[in-house]
């Protein structure tokens, strides 16, 4: 007999539930509670909020907060790892433009992966951090054919100005957009060890496949309707009220639920309250877009929803989730189309995933790391024989 706590009774009914509840590791960089939502480090994300995303990557990768000068040798250490090798934008220029952007994302990552890898896993997890906004602007560029006179990479900048630079809009408010986009990656940068992107990354790096494979992998499993393109089906959803009166939204919601389909932006399957990543989304729309039409449908839901969301028992937290307000946004700010939505959420989760690839790889056990996966499966029908 030793003295471990035992953590979880395994039955045979926790069996084919996708290892819910299961315990399977220490998380480093951040835990969910149902009353403050997602921590990252120890800090309740609504502390964090008005941080630059530079230095929300500093306390996921260091586990602190930076002072100023930390800060500032940071930001000068992104800068230098964020040219991009040659042959990232040839690959680009070869992809369908009828593509899932998150498949450009996912492709890009690789062939950065591809063009230059270091085999050590912190070089390599920042260097991506540092190369993404430049990717991120060129799937935009290059996807919409807008190739020509694509501005050259101003590496001195921040992360999300380098972005909005590269994207090179006509007729938005640059620093609008920027300030849209840095609180959007600050409040989607982790959310603890066992979400599906998140594990996937993980799992992939433990067989010691490169940062660049795991990523990629981890974006595809973020890819998904159920994970992270809910918060494209949250603007669509908007978009579809397309009044902001208060009977109009509460009948549209009625319907949707009366025909089998979700209220998007609402419920969660950990908070009991409403989410503050939502809470700070909101209050930044009323600082910059109060009188825009989405904002105000999205106001609206989110006084009509939890109520009529709260005749139904079965639904555990009626309250509005990060992905009501993301949307409205970035829509506000000129980034008009909901199917890139899910890459800025990759974007950021390339944080969060690869501090806690570096954490497993490199910090866990001693530094040993975390042995290559193996989670246990039975011969379908023989569960108990084999248990016994
Ligand atoms: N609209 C309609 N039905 C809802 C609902 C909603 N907003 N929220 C919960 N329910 C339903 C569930 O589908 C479930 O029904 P069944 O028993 O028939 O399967 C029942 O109420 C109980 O659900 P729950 O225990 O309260 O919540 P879950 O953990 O099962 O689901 C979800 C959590 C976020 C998936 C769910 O609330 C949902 O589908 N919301 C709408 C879609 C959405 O906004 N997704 C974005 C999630 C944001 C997020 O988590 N990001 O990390």
């Amino acid at each position: 007999m030793t003295n471990e706590k035992v953590l979880c009774e395994v039955t045979e009914n926790h069996l084919n539930t996708g290892l819910r509840g299961i315990p399977v590791g220490t998380c480093r960089t951040s835990f969910v509670t149902p009353s403050e939502g997602v921590h990252y480090c120890g800090y309740p994300i609504r502390e964090l909020v008005d941080f630059s995303p530079e230095d929300i990557i500093y306390l996921l990768f260091n586990k602190e907060l930076p002072n100023l000068e930390q800060s500032a040798q940071f930001k000068a250490d992104l800068s230098s790892r964020a040219t991009l090798p040659n042959g990232v934008e040839e690959v680009l220029k070869t992809l369908p433009k009828t593509g899932h952007p998150m498949d450009w994302l996912s492709i890009g990552i690789h062939a950065l992966g591809m063009c230059d890898t270091t085999e050590n896993w912190l070089d390599d997890a920042l260097n991506l951090v540092a190369r993404m906004p430049r990717l991120m602007g060129l799937i935009f560029r290059y996807r919409e054919g807008r190739t020509s006179d694509i501005p050259v990479d101003d590496v001195s900048k921040s992360l999300v100005e380098r972005f909005v630079e590269t994207l090179d809009l006509a007729n938005v408010d640059k620093a609008k957009m920027s300030k849209v986009v840095s609180t959007y990656l600050v409040l989607h940068m982790d959310h603890g060890g066992g979400n599906l992107s998140t594990f996937t990354g993980k799992s992939i790096a433990s067989g010691k496949a490169t940062v660049y494979s795991a990523i990629a992998g981890a974006m595809n499993a973020l890819s998904g309707p159920l994970h992270g393109r809910a918060n494209q089906s949250c603007l669509e959803f908007v978009l579809k009220v397309g009044s902001s009166d208060e009977a109009e939204v509460e009948r549209f919601v009625r319907n949707e639920l009366s025909e089998g389909r979700p209220v998007f932006g609402f419920g969660h399957a950990v908070l009991s309250v409403e989410d503050p990543r939502a809470t700070a989304q909101f209050e930044l729309g009323e600082k910059i877009c109060p009188e825009d039409e989405n904002f105000k449908i999205i106001k609206t839901l989110r006084k009509v929803a939890p109520r009529v969301l709260s005749e139904n028992k079965k639904i555990r937290n009626p309250n509005a989730n990060v992905d009501i307000a993301s949307g409205a946004l970035l829509h506000h700010v000129g980034l008009k189309d909901p199917t890139y939505y899910t890459t800025f959420f990759g974007w950021a989760r390339v944080a969060g995933i690869g501090a806690q690839i570096v954490d497993e790889r490199v910090n866990m056990r001693s530094g040993k790391g975390v042995p290559i996966y193996r989670p246990k499966y039975f011969p379908e029908g023989q569960q108990l024989r084999h248990i016994e």
